[in-house]
């Protein structure tokens, strides 16, 4: 039996695209500095902090006069956090870019995320190893992780790894917090006077590492296409069953970017925006509500099914929850060991409602025995709640089929409610990367080397004017330092990147918002289908709809 399927095999041929400045002489690539307006209010605060490095401009590329090759150099790349469609491509488009500037560059990747750095843990990236792994999803190449270099001892490891491999630089291929560390790490090096390079690369499906320079995370388009295509399939069965509505929760930490992106593709008849809870201060009786009353009007119209998309970071959004989990983080945090001696739920649950608020141990109370459980379930390495696994979508089925029996009862509702549930997340983190971020990862890759090459570190790879043709994407980097703002972390003010959240009065969401009601109401699904690698390019090249909507064409 072949080990590669046929699509596998056809992915490792296609050539991605690049941005007309890059597929030149790359080693005439030069800079120009723009001052893109972006100021940071904390400048201040942060230039104490970053000393070395903070004070960058945001570069763009441009083509210099011609120059043949230059020195070689030697990389080390690491994956960092979850997994996001393209990460293989920004190997490919280092691996590439580094041979272009002299057949003599090498690159290692460090195995199994950040810990591989700690480690030395490593392997040599071949011609032969990345040509298998062209065009393909995943991380497995190299691995990924979740440990965070923070402290000095971590950095001061980092270095003396970096150092004994003979690195010129360190490509950290990751989101908000992992590019929040190398820009700690950038500046670590330079403070030790170490000239090893330090640069970031957006990494992740959630969409929420976004600003007017990077224009979106890699991994996002392909997800949320994905996501579109099962919740197409299942508008379409629930359509044609008539018989059943479908909850979905759709991956996204925090931000609803995807479940946003997700509603403008297919048009389903419910779609919950957490930041909007959020801005609405809307308890989660009346999210109950609001979703009651459409599943009422529907049945009440004889149409008993329908599609509803719930955020995976919801539940934090709301606002009485988000407070117990903050209560509970805390508690826990402060009563670790005294906590880890309960071992059954029902003691656990009894020390917690004795140990609240009276507010957070009411709101705890009222939830279902299921979600009280999850709540409590084995913590995430910072010790919080973790939050992804709690079954949001079954607590709001179970909540909804409360107050449509009510209503039944009234006489108000004359429908029939029969629900199934679904959590669509890891489905979508591995995909073929569709075209755009097979051609958006591998000109990353190519910025990376760009970036290294001009002497930059503490700088994330940028690529603007995404929703034009791929030659015309005007590739660059940003400052991380940029993009950083300070915020208390464990009682300190530190500095990280802030998570973009969906805006309200942004044009993709108004867009929604507008159409809304008319799709609660009329059945107006679209089934966007497969993700398209080969064909004409309105059904293979096109970004995602919030980018159009951003960006405009
Ligand atoms: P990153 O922010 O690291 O890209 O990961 C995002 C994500 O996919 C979230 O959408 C999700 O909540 C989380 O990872 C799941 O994490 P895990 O892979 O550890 O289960």
């Amino acid at each position: 039996m072949a080990n590669y399927s046929v699509l596998d095999n056809a992915r490792k041929q296609y050539n991605p695209k690049l941005p007309e400045c890059l597929s030149k002489d790359i080693s005439a690539v030069g800079f120009e500095e723009v001052n893109s307006g972006a100021q940071n209010p904390e400048s201040d605060k942060l230039k104490e902090i970053l000393p070395k490095t903070f004070g960058g401009k945001y570069v763009k590329f441009v083509q210099k006069t011609a120059k043949s090759g230059t020195k070689p150099f030697s990389v080390g790349i690491v994956l960092s956090g979850g997994q996001a469609p393209g990460g293989h491509n920004v190997i490919a488009g280092i691996f590439d870019s580094l041979k272009k500037i002299n057949k003599d560059s090498k690159l290692i990747g460090f195995l199994g995320g950040p810990q591989g750095i700690l480690d030395d843990k490593i392997m040599e990236i071949t011609k032969e190893i990345i040509d298998n792994y062209r065009n393909t999803g995943g991380f497995d190449l190299i691995g990924s992780g979740r440990t965070k270099i923070e402290t000095d001892e971590q950095f001061e490891k980092s270095l003396q790894v970096c150092k004994s491999r003979k690195l010129d630089a360190l490509v950290v291929i990751g989101g908000d917090d992992s590019n929040t560390n190398a820009a700690l790490l950038a500046e670590f090096f330079a403070a030790k006077n170490e000239n090893i390079a330090v640069i970031g690369v957006p990494k992740t499906i959630d969409g929420d590492l976004k600003t007017d320079l990077i224009e979106a995370s890699f991994g996002f388009d392909t997800a949320a296409k994905t996501f579109s295509e099962l919740i197409g399939n299942v508008e379409r069965d629930s359509k044609s069953a008539k018989k059943y509505w479908h909850f979905i929760k759709l991956m996204g930490r925090s931000a609803s970017h995807i479940a946003l992106e997700c509603a403008l593709q297919t048009q389903p008849n419910c779609t919950i925006i957490s930041e909007e809870v959020k801005a609405k201060n809307q308890s989660l009786e009346s999210i109950i509500n609001d979703i009651t009353k459409i599943v009422m009007d529907r049945g009440n119209n004889k149409e008993n099914f329908g599609v509803a998309l719930i955020p995976e970071g919801l539940i934090e959004f709301i606002p009485e929850i988000g407070a117990l989990i903050k209560e509970i983080n805390k508690l826990l945090g402060d009563n670790e060991q005294h906590f880890s001696t309960l071992k059954e739920f029902e003691q656990q649950s009894e020390w917690l409602i004795k140990n609240l608020s009276q507010t957070a141990s009411k709101v705890f109370s009222s939830l279902p025995k299921l979600i009280r459980e999850q709540l409590l379930m084995d913590r995430d390495p910072h010790g919080n709640v973790q939050v992804s696994r709690i079954e949001t979508e079954k607590l709001i089925v179970a909540m909804v089929d409360t107050k449509l029996k009510e209503l039944k009862e009234s006489g108000q509702y004359k429908g029939k409610f029969d629900s199934l549930t679904h959590f669509f997340g890891y489905e979508g983190r591995c995909a073929f990367p569709s075209n755009f971020d097979a051609d958006y990862c591998y000109s990353l890759g190519y910025c990376a080397t760009v970036l290294i090459a001009l002497g930059l570190t503490g700088y994330m790879t940028s690529i603007t004017g995404l929703s034009k043709p791929v030659s015309q994407w005007v590739p660059g980097g940003v400052p991380i330092s940029l993009l950083m703002n300070l915020e208390e972390r464990k009682g300190k003010m530190k500095p990280v990147i802030k998570k973009a959240l969906v805006e309200l009065d942004g044009v993709p969401f108004k867009t929604f918002a507008k159409n809304r009601d008319e799709w609660a109401k009329n059945t107006s699904f679209i089934y966007p289908g497969a993700i398209q690698y080969f064909g004409p390019d309105e059904v293979c090249n096109q970004p995602t709809i919030t980018l159009t909507l951003e960006k405009g064409k």
